[in-house]
């Protein structure tokens, strides 16, 4: 059964035809910063036009949460667009067909446990993107949550002089580029220094990396998984997945650090393989 699957994500919109795991077609657009829901579904109805009568499922991994079919930010900096869109109804009555919404990081975790890195066990997966996103696979199940937001470390308190922060706001690919103060135009760019030996953009990088292996460290003490897979733009850049490694390598826990399989696929193949679960 094919499906069509889409990620909505901070910075592009993927939108995929897939089948058993595997993506068929794809289209990427960037994500309208302005506009909101109504701008993203308007790219979407753009992207897969021509796929029309090829799927027979649909489901979205989205980045923020959904509550009652409607969207909200839990970050507002990483993707600022009005709450309460009903991105559910909306998808559902353009395409013609119901679209099964998740959060994009729980997709991204679902994803990589049925057709990636973490095959059949335990599970926490975290996404260093934008903003940090996670999810978590305990016993063979998504920890769903009663609010959609289980295993979402990226937005863990931290404390800080001035009260507390969601531990994103100091380690994502969105601070990255902030810290950059014109240096880069973003996060890449920031990377791209770092490799030429700019010592500005390794500080930032470096200091992004202990922070995000605090994150990590944290679901190790919470959960004590087996595997935390780690995805997203910035996590899946192979000096920082290292830098990862090397800050974990110490310490009780035996849980494996291991990057996403399904690299940028993950969330468009969980979120297929959700709506094939639904539409059953
Ligand atoms: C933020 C939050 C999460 C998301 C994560 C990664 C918003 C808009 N998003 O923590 O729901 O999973 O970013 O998202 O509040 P990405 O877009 O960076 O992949």
């Amino acid at each position: 059964m094919t499906a069509l699957a889409i990620d909505i994500g901070g910075t592009k919109i993927l939108v995929a035809l897939v089948r058993d795991g595997v993506v068929l077609e794809r289209r990427q657009v960037a994500t309208p910063r302005d506009g909101g829901g109504d701008a993203w579904c308007a790219a979407i109805a753009d992207a897969a036009a021509g796929w029309r009568g090829q799927y027979s499922s649909a489901g979205a991994a989205v980045t923020g949460g959904i509550r009652d079919g409607r969207w909200y930010a839990l970050n507002p900096e990483t993707l600022p667009a009005p709450a309460g869109f009903p991105l559910e109804a909306t998808l559902s009555d353009m395409l013609g067909l119901p679209v099964h919404c998740t959060n994009d990081a729980q997709a991204a975790g679902w994803g990589e446990y049925r057709r990636g890195a973490g095959q059949g066990r335990d599970m926490g997966f975290v996404t260093i993107s934008t903003g940090i996103g996670g999810g978590l696979v305990l016993g063979g199940k998504l920890v769903s949550g009663i609010s959609g937001l289980g295993g979402h470390v990226g937005l863990m308190p931290l404390a800080t002089v001035d009260g507390s922060t969601a531990i994103e706001n100091l380690c994502s690919g969105r601070w990255i580029a902030k810290q950059a103060e014109g240096r880069a135009d973003d996060a890449r760019g920031v990377f791209a220094a770092a490799a030429t030996g700019a010592d500005w953009a390794r500080e930032i990088i470096d200091l992004s990396m202990d922070r995000a292996a605090l994150v990590l460290r944290t679901l190790q003490w919470l959960v004590d998984p087996a595997v935390i897979v780690v995805g997203g733009g910035i996590g899946l850049v192979p000096s920082y997945f290292a830098g990862l490694q090397q800050r974990l390598a110490s310490g009780p826990h035996r849980t494996e650090l291991r990057p996403a399989l399904l690299g940028g696929d993950a969330g468009v193949i969980g979120a297929a393989e959700l709506a094939l679960a639904h539409s059953e």
